[in-house]
């Protein structure tokens, strides 16, 4: 098996803007808000509210990236609970439901401080409904309130301001992040109760990834025969079936660059959240089976930390 190596660690540019920014006009929150993981996303969308003048405070489980943001002006915390005791609205952005879950539920988490006295969390990490309601149903036990507010797009989308923000839950908390999200989002829908924004964000990543698998498998029939993968993709524009998507994820597969905007590992992840989902519905989904195994094996070959195009790699085999 060929040693893969790892694409190189991505890093924020703290004195980068969307252009987007310059077309919004945002008046800040005056309230203040924590935020609680800053991974890439994480990262790009503190970056912007603090460029727009939002007040915020954030804790990363490694600490030292914190330290840009201090340096921007971001109060930093040692834990999720003193966030939380700090801020009016709390927004979490972690890799996983099961980190998701352990930042309310465990140890220093949100949930330590008993009386939330109406604070808002609001969970902006991928997770599924079930997720989403355990989480929401301890916040309102300890007197706060919950949103979901799923964030839909890639890396370089949260860098544009260009998200697609997905909100089920408490509409009060909905409103108030009215100016976080006009900072980070094109786009917002508020989609009723807690678990519909999750089922939606999970829809909408269930055709992502079957499109990609199918991209990648009919680019690699097309590379068995000597085909030009640019010629097929610049025939794939002039067609009726183009996307900014696939056409973006079929160049990168043509040029095997696979700096993760979407990480394989999120897909992966993504899809076996939408088959839990289908299986407790007796839901058959047998294409989407299809694919989270084909994203499996992507990630047994090392390709975790690539971008999800990386899934290129497999079919050529
Ligand atoms: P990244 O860049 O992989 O960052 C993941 C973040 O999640 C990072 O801050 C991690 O902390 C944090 N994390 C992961 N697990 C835990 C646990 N168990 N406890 C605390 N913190 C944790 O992902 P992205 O920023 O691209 O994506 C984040 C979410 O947005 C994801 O759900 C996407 O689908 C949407 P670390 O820095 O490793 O200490």
């Amino acid at each position: 098996r060929p040693v893969v190596t790892r694409p190189e660690a991505q890093v924020i540019d703290m004195s980068s803007r969307s252009n987007t920014l310059a077309d919004r006009e945002i008046v800040p929150s005056e309230q203040t808000f924590g935020f609680l993981g800053l991974g890439m996303m994480g990262s790009t969308i503190v970056k912007d509210l603090i460029y727009t003048g939002h007040k915020v405070v954030v804790w990363n489980r490694t600490i030292d990236k914190c330290q840009p943001f201090a340096e921007a002006g971001a109060e930093v915390k040692d834990t999720p609970m003193d966030v939380v005791e700090a801020a009016d609205v709390i927004f979490c952005c972690v890799s996983d439901p099961k980190g998701a879950k352990d930042l309310v539920f465990g140890n220093c988490g949100v949930l330590q401080l008993k009386d939330l006295n109406n604070k808002a969390y609001v969970e902006m990490s991928t997770i599924d409904p079930d997720t989403s309601l355990d989480i929401g149903e301890g916040i309102k036990q300890c007197n706060g309130r919950y949103l979901e507010a799923q964030i839909h797009g890639s890396r370089q989308e949260a860098a544009d301001g260009m998200l697609i923000i997905l909100a089920g839950g408490d509409r009060s908390v909905f409103e108030e992040c009215h100016s976080c999200f006009k900072t980070i989002a094109k786009n917002t829908f508020f989609l009723g109760n807690i678990g519909n924004a999750c089922k939606v964000n999970l829809i909408l990543q269930t055709i992502l990834g079957v499109s990609l698998v199918g991209l990648a498998e009919a680019l690699a029939l097309a590379d068995r025969f000597s085909i030009s993968l640019n010629d097929i993709i610049d025939i794939f524009d002039l067609t009726s079936m183009k996307s900014p998507m696939l056409l973006a994820k079929g160049k990168e597969m043509a040029k095997g660059d696979f700096n993760p905007q979407q990480p394989l590992s999120h897909m992966q992840r993504d899809l076996r959240l939408v088959l839990n989902m289908a299986e407790n519905l007796d839901q058959s989904m047998p294409v989407t089976s299809i694919t989270n195994e084909v994203f499996k094996h992507t990630k047994r070959l090392g390709y975790s930390e690539h971008d999800s195009s990386a899934v290129f790699v497999r079919s050529r085999f």
